[in-house]
């Protein structure tokens, strides 16, 4: 199902009068505090979220998985899903694709595809945590830090493979996770884990384009339970920094132990222009992989914060790119996808509004009060009506949950695709 102007058009216009009403009263208040509504709005309106490929059928656990109908069964369902979400929101321009569930078969249909929907191919997944069926060894005990050198080599020929599909498709970046770890003490040999890693990573780093970026991803436990070899952002630090300058640290929020301080992170990132990546979820205990926003809306705030401020500060690093990674097991994906974006535009909106030089001067007046005063201020605002104005400005929804609804889009796509299609890979 293709979305047109016209269904947009039609569901926004019983919307559209409350909507121009709240915003003038929004607007009026913010231009009062002296801040730049169009400023504001245009960097909203050039926000862009890539969508994985994997989020857009339900996930599962290890208990089991219910499936949901109408799933996109191949690369092209799933780029069409992508484009009915970036329709309605115009932030989800970019699909992330996970090698070896989503190889094209025909590269240049793929990426015509693609550009009717006007998406673009963000940063390529590879996949060694799980083996394929011709796999002539195996990763039951690792993959890039593997004691077994056949294995190592047959992780990195997969992750240059990967670099190479994406080199086709136009995408600039690989991203590499490891499930690579140990479950119990004296299983694994700390140092050589980690060395074998590093030698893996810049073989992989050696293969990677000029223009492309290394993303390396980091996670404290899961599926390992006791060691997990790139387990936080400093061991992927040191990993970015032996591999070279296109080498970076991506940020799953999800990949924290609970509590963790994410925003000093990204701050400590930021300064030394090493954050490249961003994930997008939310957790109340792990690595829950819950829409974004849903359990910890104000820490997703504050870390967009630091994002803000890195971003207007530390010109050393480059523009992240952004990501939702998240499953969805008993809602429907797009639904809870379009949600996560909601959530991750609402809380940059938010930290666009802090006002970053009083912020300063009560820092150095050492006013404690003042500080938490104007975080809060700009959290308690209700900018809704920017978003919907920031969607409006591009063609988008206002509300793109009640459009979604309102054009029945889960019943197309099942009515098109049947009630037992399974998204390939999971
Ligand atoms: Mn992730």
């Amino acid at each position: 199902m293709k979305i047109t102007d016209d269904h947009i058009g039609t569901t926004n216009k019983k919307l559209s009068a409350s909507h121009e009403t709240r915003f003038d009263v929004l607007r009026k208040m913010l231009t009062d505090q002296g801040k730049d509504v169009s400023a504001i709005l245009k960097k909203l309106e050039t926000f862009q979220v890539a969508i994985p490929s994997w989020a857009l059928g339900a996930g599962g656990t290890r208990f089991g998985r219910f499936g949901f109908k109408g799933e996109p069964s191949r690369l092209e369902e799933k780029i069409d899903d992508v484009g009915i979400l970036h329709k309605l929101t115009q932030m989800a321009g970019a699909i992330s694709l996970h090698i070896p569930w989503d190889v094209p078969e025909d590269y240049n249909a793929i990426k015509e595809l693609a550009q009717s929907h006007d998406i673009v191919f963000d940063a390529m997944n590879s996949n060694t945590f799980q083996d394929q069926i011709d796999a002539k060894s195996s990763y039951r005990f690792g993959s890039l830090s593997n004691v077994s050198k056949v294995s190592r080599d047959q992780a990195i020929a997969h992750n240059i493979d990967v670099i190479n599909m994406g080199t086709k498709l136009g995408s600039k970046s690989l991203t590499v996770w490891l499930a690579d770890g140990s479950s119990f003490p004296g299983q694994a040999n700390f140092q050589q884990a980690l060395q074998n890693t590093e030698d893996s990573l810049k073989t992989i780093y050696k293969a990677l384009p000029d223009d492309w970026k290394l993303f390396i991803e980091y996670k404290p436990y899961e599926p390992n339970f006791y060691s997990t070899v790139i387990q936080d952002w400093g061991t992927s630090f040191m990993l970015a920094n032996a591999c070279g300058q296109k080498a970076y640290t991506l940020v799953d929020l999800g990949h924290h132990l609970p509590n963790t301080n994410i925003e000093q992170i990204v701050s400590t990132l930021m300064m030394k222009g090493k954050l490249g990546g961003f994930h997008f979820n939310d957790s109340k205990y792990g690595d829950d992989d819950l829409t974004v926003g849903s359990i910890k809306p104000y820490a997703l705030f504050l870390i967009f914060n630091a994002l803000v401020y890195g971003m207007e500060n530390n010109p050393k690093n480059p523009y992240p790119a952004w990501m939702i990674d998240a499953s969805h097991n008993i809602k429907d994906p797009l639904e809870d996808l379009i949600q996560s974006l909601e959530a991750i535009q609402e809380a940059y909106a938010k930290a666009l509004l802090i006002d970053q030089k009083m912020l300063a001067a009560a820092q150095e007046e050492q006013d404690v009060v003042k500080c938490q005063e104007l975080l809060q201020d700009a959290y308690r605002t209700d900018v809704r009506p920017l978003l919907e104005k920031a969607r409006l400005h591009k063609g988008g929804a206002i509300r793109p949950i009640e459009a979604y609804r309102d054009l029945k889009i889960r019943a197309h796509l099942i009515s098109e695709r049947g009630e037992n299609s399974t998204a390939s890979g999971l």
